[in-house]
């Protein structure tokens, strides 16, 4: 086709789109054409049909932005940035792209009209849960602000078949069912490419070539295992401003003429079996957000995300620049989401070297200069290690370059401390027990090294990456975190965004800084009735959930009480079940002077191999069917374990809590996020100084935060000299609630299960000194029950929480990652 040509068929193609429409009508005549035409269904079928054809409809209206956006990158030259995860928790998308095309009313009218619901249609959709927790929907909410930005960013991940697995409850114990999100195979957002096909290698041995022609050494990596890498597109619609982003998720395939050379040797069976192996590497996720496992899968994913990656923008490149990389990092930046794909430095390097036949030099040189590393956890058990004979037998090539660049950087160290042989070998890159530490490797190889809030980047420099804070201090910053207010209260929260449109208009769904503005209102009698009938809706709807999932009453004028996040001994769900003791405790000694009745929920998935969060489970729900089941409790206290927590739960929980639980040990969180959207939605934190709750506080200030227990530095002093027996022998309530569970009053026909989770709190070795903090968390929430009698304060402190909540929008922390990392310019597509 001629250039003249082409052009005119694109403008045809766009007309044709436009033509497609975004009245309610068009919406009904693409739903029945995709029900009756594409699914052979009526509009009576089953209202998971309904969501395909409705999902359809929606998606062909963003096609035609998303080529646009597509192109528009393409064409231009300027930079572009990659967010490379192994996790995207996008939860569902059906609801979230109506919002960002500006098409709700529109949509609901058609299914109304049609005698549906978009609501029923909407709920149909099933979570893509492709990740763990906070690092995963960090990344999704990064996404969503990116191309609400206008940002020219495109997230790279992996096609799990099976994302995060189903949590179900049965007799207290966390049951894990596989989670086959793809259903028969059917996700509607994506787009399989199989054009841009890569081929990733494993295995093999590499040797080194002499180039007749040019005399020149290169490493051949050869007899390898391959495995074809094939992506599903997904579309990231940005607020109403015609961009789409493109979120690539890699899918293993086996190569399509799978050692054909067994086969004909009679070694079906086996062909086949090794094709399945390579079909392995996308087949699920790893459900561990704190410890690695070192499984080989593992290492095998994390290779596979990042070379398959690194090939599709190194290919693009090439394809235009034709082998010339000079400009290569001015023009592209890979942002590695945590350790798990610091692989890509050395297969940058990889490719460079032995694909472009570059000298290391200048490999070096633009490798380091595009990649920049977040760090999300400062446990030490989280800390990625890769054996190297493992690393060997897997990756031999990345290997070799691996040491060559741990040569040439401690050559680097050596020079700069003479003689320092204790910080030589502590920041090597492989450790002393032949391991390859993947944060030094990604720290090395990066020229911007950030942690998710204030005082975790902080503890960054002071603790655990000290020695190369004090090599390269300019490196290292911060980036709060945030959440994107797009689904995290326009979506979920549609009481609240009418209340604000009818108050402060709608900018803030751009620019959350506006919530300000409510503050104006917060003695406007109106407009503080309605804030709080919309809670009370809110605290109805989680409720009903509440009751559905668990069968457990709640009444709405109760205290809503909260903690969902994965189940962790430093996030200290224990601490809230202490609580949860003490008020049963209260109860039964008759000390209710001044009660507040209270309905407390505790939700998340502990990883399955993790025994004492599997049994934190149990005590739980053990607590909680004690208490539910006592009549002489009633309405003063409810507990409910909700099960399956997930994205789309969290859209119904957050906006119907009061009281948001954020009660890690100081200096283990890295920043929290969850905090961030019940706080929007009007909930008021009890906390500690942990995370980006220091910087929550600082925004509401001390009246609107029930701040409690030990700092950072007082947690690392008391470490040395810490005594729980004392806090014990101190303190009868806690004397009183130890002795409840030592009794065994929770589990009178399941004796000693809780032994060792009374014994790890009772441990002076108990790291999370959970003892240490039980009677400040008890006297703060003391105050939170007195507090909440007075509905007015409760009401103002409600208002000013969210008002405040402004600078907790990714939105603002995209904007500064653009600005100090980035450094892309906003691609207006029109
Ligand atoms: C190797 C196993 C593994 C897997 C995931 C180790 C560690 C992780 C993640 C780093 C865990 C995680 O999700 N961290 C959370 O990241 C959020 C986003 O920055 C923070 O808000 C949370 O505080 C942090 O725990």
């Amino acid at each position: 086709m001629s250039a003249a040509k082409k052009t005119e068929t694109a403008k045809k193609l766009a007309k044709i789109q436009q033509d497609l429409g975004m009245k309610t009508q068009d919406f009904e005549n693409g739903f029945v054409h995709y029900l009756y035409n594409m699914l052979g269904r009526n509009v009576d079928a089953d209202v998971e049909y309904q969501f395909r054809a409705l999902s359809y409809t929606v998606r062909d209206r963003l096609m035609g932005f998303w080529k646009q956006t597509w192109n528009a990158n393409n064409k231009s030259e300027h930079k572009k940035a990659y967010y490379l995860s192994m996790e995207f928790l996008i939860g569902r998308s059906l609801t979230n792209n109506l919002l960002n095309l500006g098409v709700e009313t529109e949509t609901e009218k058609a299914m109304y009209e049609l005698g549906l619901s978009l609501e029923e249609i909407e709920e149909a959709e099933k979570d893509a849960g492709l990740g763990n927790g906070g690092l995963g929907r960090l990344a999704a909410c990064f996404m969503d602000s990116c191309a609400t930005l206008q940002l020219p960013v495109m997230g790279y991940g992996l096609r799990y078949e099976y994302g995060m697995f189903k949590q179900r409850i049965q007799n207290g114990y966390q049951i894990e069912d596989p989670d086959h999100w793809l259903g028969f195979g059917f996700y509607p957002w994506e787009l399989q490419r199989t054009e841009y096909a890569r081929t990733v290698k494993f295995g093999g041995m590499t040797h080194l070539f002499k180039d007749p022609h040019t005399g020149k050494l290169t490493t051949l990596w050869e007899e390898t295992d391959d495995v074809i890498a094939v992506p599903f597109d997904v579309p990231i619609p940005g607020f109403k401003n015609n961009t789409v982003n493109t979120l690539r998720l890699w899918s293993a395939c086996a190569e399509e003429d799978f050692n054909l050379s067994e086969f004909n040797a009679g070694s079906y069976f086996e062909a086949v079996a090794q094709k399945s192996e390579a079909e392995n590497i996308t087949m699920v996720l790893y459900p561990n957000d704190s410890s690695e496992n070192g499984k080989e899968l593992r290492l095998k994913q994390q290779y596979f995300l990042v070379s398959a990656s690194l090939q599709d923008v190194v290919c693009q490149w090439d394809k235009k620049h034709g082998g010339n990389f000079t400009d290569f990092a001015d023009n592209n930046v890979f942002q590695l989401n945590d350790t798990h794909p610091s692989l890509a430095v050395a297969e940058l390097m990889r490719i460079f070297l032995d694909d472009y036949a570059m000298e290391w030099d200048e490999a070096w040189h633009i490798v380091s200069s595009c990649m920049a590393y977040t760090n999300h956890t400062l446990l030490p058990e989280a800390l990625e290690r890769w054996p190297v004979p493992l690393f060997q037998r897997l990756l031999p090539r990345p290997l070799d370059i691996i040491y060559e660049i741990n040569r040439r950087f401690l050559k680097q160290v050596a020079m700069r401390w003479p003689g320092d042989t204790a910080r030589f070998r502590r920041m090597s890159i492989i450790d002393e027990h032949n391991n390859v530490c993947m944060a030094y490797l990604a720290i090395v190889g990066s020229f911007s090294i950030n942690g998710v809030a204030a005082l975790h980047s902080q503890l960054l420099k002071d603790g655990l990456f000290n020695d190369f804070y004090q090599l390269w201090p300019n490196r290292f910053n911060n980036k709060t975190n945030g959440v994107t207010q797009r689904r995290w209260m326009a979506a979920c929260n549609p009481g609240l965004r009418a209340l604000l449109k009818e108050k402060i208009g709608e900018d803030w769904i751009t620019d959350l800084t506006q919530l300000s503005k409510i503050e104006d209102f917060v003695h406007d009698k109106p407009f503080r009735q309605a804030w709080m009938k919309v809670k009370r809706e809110n605290k109805a709807r989680l409720a009903q959930l509440v009751k559905e999932t668990t069968g457990v009453e709640f009444k709405v004028d109760s205290l809503f009480d909260v903690q969902v996040k994965r189940i962790h001994e430093y996030k200290r769900q224990l601490l809230n079940i202490l609580h949860v003791i003490h008020l049963y405790s209260k109860i039964k000694r008759g000390d209710t002077d001044k009660w507040t009745n209270r309905c407390v929920i505790i939700g998340g998935k502990a990883a399955p191999g993790y025994a004492m969060a599997k049994n934190i489970i149990k005590l739980i729900n053990n607590v909680a069917e004690i208490i539910n089941d006592d009549p002489e409790v009633g309405d003063k206290l409810k507990v409910a374990f909700i099960p399956n927590y997930r994205v789309s739960a969290m859209e119904i929980i957050c906006p119907g809590t009061d009281v948001s639980e954020q009660i890690s040990t100081a200096g283990k969180e890295a920043s929290g996020t969850g905090n961030m959207k019940f706080m929007m939605n009007g909930a008021v934190t009890i906390g500690t100084l942990d995370g980006a709750n220091v910087e929550i506080l600082e925004a509401v200030g001390e009246d609107n935060f029930y701040l409690f227990g030990l700092k950072t530095p007082e947690v690392e002093e008391m470490k040395h000299h810490y005594n729980p027996q004392h806090f014990i022998d101190s303190d009868e309530d806690l004397r009183a609630v130890m002795g409840l569970l030592e009794s065994g009053h929770f589990n009178q026909f399941e004796p000693n299960i809780f032994n060792e989770i009374i014994n790890s709190m009772k441990s002076p070795q108990d790291p999370w000194m959970t003892l240490a903090d039980f009677r400040s968390y008890i006297n703060a929430q003391h105050e939170i029950g007195l507090a909440f009698q007075d509905h007015e304060h409760w009401n103002t402190m409600s208002i000013i929480n969210s008002a405040r909540s402004g600078s907790f929008s990714t939105d603002r922390t995209m904007t500064e990652y653009n600005d100090d990392i980035w450094k892309l310019t906003p691609l207006d597509v029109g």
